[in-house]
């Protein structure tokens, strides 16, 4: 037996001790009221209180984690990745531009160069990035415009090798497009009897609207055929007439695959007008898909033909959310031809997407996590695979915060990772040593507590 004490949960009042065995969780308790000493009031002032490791003195294969009143939540999830790209920007060249299609054509260059071993090396490392932000749940395109696809074939065996740190969902995702590049096709095809888990595309790419629109029936068809998930780059561009939302939403609807359908990027959205959006939205909420926005990735390859007023490039976050529909923030690049940042910590990309979609309000700050958590679950489908509740799988991380608010803010790390009932990671606060002797713990130095 194996458990958490003072764990704050979301959404719920006082602490609770959480108990897991054979990688499951048994219980969720809450724990009487010992006063102050428990709550977070009785945190040093100068800094968040670190979780600790101990092994119970009764039976030494079992562990206590003392949460000190900070917040256990689920694992993060990064539901858009590229995996087999990500660690290559500047190889052979770099990205000038900045633009998506500048980043396409760079990164044609380096996969005519790739190898099966330079693939699943980078993308361990990168999987180990994310693992040590406290994700265990990932999902990452793989470029099936490839003859052979031997990157695609690596990929599948990082997605079992992975196993321990992270459930890793391989989309096949047509980079080239799949009508407009030779035996499009047929590579997906061959992509879905390899054993991926979605199917992608890239309308907004393909030649012609028409090839646009029979792309996405074309996908839609092999997933419904194959029993697979769908996850569509879609309408990634400013190009306001970039409408193929509306025909992957209407194939959704029809075949009544919401829950399995996801939208990516869809950064047009962001120059529709008004109008044009209030019917799309009708649509959107019959067919019930997923949003992901990849707020760092679009801000930086988005706007790129405008001089001032200069465009967002973000998809409708706030609004999609206010209509009920699902949507959720990804890194989508780490160090590749499109985005030359990024460190595996995905509550960067939550900061600056709620930044960049004006969602700082007290209720947004409330409920933050939801976007990179409950939401992402969502789009990919975990189901009961997924969250703190008895019977569920023993994955649970501790953060270095109490609250939503305070994780936003403080950028609350991951202090302990559980995953299936083992701890996986264990981080210890930094040290800040300051000149007038005093000591303080990283990340939340404000002595007034900064607590909304
Ligand atoms: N490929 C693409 O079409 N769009 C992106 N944002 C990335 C790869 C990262
Ligand atoms: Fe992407």
């Amino acid at each position: 037996m194996n458990r958490i004490v003072n764990a704050r949960l979301r959404d719920r009042e006082g602490l609770f001790t959480l108990r897991w065995e054979a990688g499951l969780i048994t219980a969720i308790e809450p724990q009487v009221d010992t006063g102050p000493a428990s709550g977070p009031t009785s945190r040093p002032v100068d800094g968040a209180a670190s979780a600790t490791v101990s092994a119970a003195a009764a039976d030494t294969a079992a562990e206590t984690i003392d949460a000190a009143g900070n917040l256990v939540v689920p694992p993060l999830v990064e539901p858009h990745i590229h995996l087999d790209a990500t660690l290559t920007a500047g190889e052979p060249r770099w990205n000038l531009s900045g633009t998506l299609f500048e980043g396409i054509a760079c990164w044609a260059e380096r996969k005519a160069r790739v190898t099966a071993q330079d693939t699943k090396a980078r993308a361990h490392e990168t999987i180990r990035m994310l693992a040590a932000h406290g994700i265990q749940h990932v999902r990452t395109h793989v470029d099936v415009t490839e003859p052979g696809l031997g990157t695609l074939q690596a990929m599948l065996e990082v997605r079992e090798e992975a196993r321990p740190l992270v459930d890793l969902q391989v989309v096949a995702f047509p980079q080239e497009g799949i009508e407009s590049y030779p035996d499009g096709r047929r590579l997906m095809i061959e992509a879905v009897e390899m054993g991926v888990d979605g199917v992608g595309g890239i309308p907004h790419f393909e030649n012609t609207r028409d090839q646009g629109v029979s792309s996405v029936h074309f996908l839609m068809d092999l997933a419904v055929r194959h029993d697979r998930l769908v996850d569509v780059h879609c309408d990634e561009t400013d190009d306001p007439h970039s409408r193929f939302l509306e025909v992957l939403a209407e194939a959704t609807r029809v075949q009544g695959m919401g829950s399995r359908v996801t939208a990516s990027h869809t950064t047009a959205m962001g120059s529709y007008d008004n109008a044009y959006c209030s019917k799309l939205f009708r649509l959107l909420k019959q067919a019930g898909l997923s949003f992901i926005s990849c707020p760092t990735e679009s801000i930086h390859l988005q706007g790129r033909f405008d001089t001032y007023p200069k465009r967002r490039g973000l998809t409708r976050v706030a609004e999609l959310d206010q209509a009920g529909l699902n949507v959720c923030f990804a890194q989508d690049s780490i160090v590749d031809p499109w985005y030359p940042l990024g460190n595996g910590n995905i509550l960067r990309i939550l900061d600056a997407g709620l930044h960049i979609c004006h969602m700082l309000g007290y209720e947004d700050l409330q409920r933050a996590l939801d976007f990179v958590t409950d939401h992402s679950a969502r789009a990919l489908a975990l189901g009961e695979g997924y969250g703190i509740e008895v019977g569920r799988p023993a994955n649970l991380v501790v953060r270095s915060a109490d609250s939503d608010y305070e994780v936003l803010r403080s950028q609350g790390g991951a202090q302990v990772s559980i995953r299936h009932g083992r701890v996986l990671m264990r981080k210890t606060l930094p040290e800040i040593c300051w000149q007038d002797g005093r000591d303080a713990r990283m990340p939340s130095p404000d002595a007034q507590g900064g607590r909304g």
